[in-house]
C-alpha cells in the first residue's frame, strides 16, 4: 500500500513538472516572436562563397541575431533579430567592417 501511495504521489508530481515547462516554453516562445524583428538588407560587394561566409559570419557572431541567409546572386542578407540585445545599425556596421556596402 506504501508503494503504491509513493508510485501515484511521484506520478503528480512528474506531471505537474511537465505542465509547468510546457508553459515556460510556450511564454518563451511568444516573447521570442514578439521581440525579434525579420529583415532583408541590400549587400553590394559579394562576388563569390568567400564573401557570402565572411558576411553570414559576421551577422551571425552578433549576439540577438538568427535565421541568417546570405544570398549571392540577389546580394542580400536576410535575417531576424533582438533590437534590444542589437540595433540594426551595429549590424550594418558588422557587414560593412567586412568591406561590403549595405543600402
Ligand atoms: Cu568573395
Amino acid at each position: 500500500m506504501i508503494l503504491s501511495r509513493i508510485w501515484i504521489r511521484h506520478y503528480h508530481d512528474a506531471s505537474a513538472v511537465f505542465n509547468g515547462n510546457r508553459d515556460q516554453i510556450a511564454a518563451n516562445a511568444v516573447k521570442k516572436e514578439n521581440y525579434m524583428q525579420k529583415i532583408v538588407l541590400k549587400v553590394d560587394g559579394m562576388s563569390c562563397e568567400h564573401c557570402v561566409k565572411a558576411v553570414t559570419d559576421a551577422v551571425t557572431g552578433i549576439s540577438g541575431t538568427a535565421d541568417v541567409k546570405v544570398d549571392l546572386k540577389g546580394g542580400t542578407a536576410s535575417f531576424s533579430f533582438d533590437p534590444e540585445k542589437t540595433p540594426l545599425e551595429n549590424i550594418k556596421a558588422a557587414i560593412t567592417e567586412e568591406g561590403f556596402a549595405v543600402a
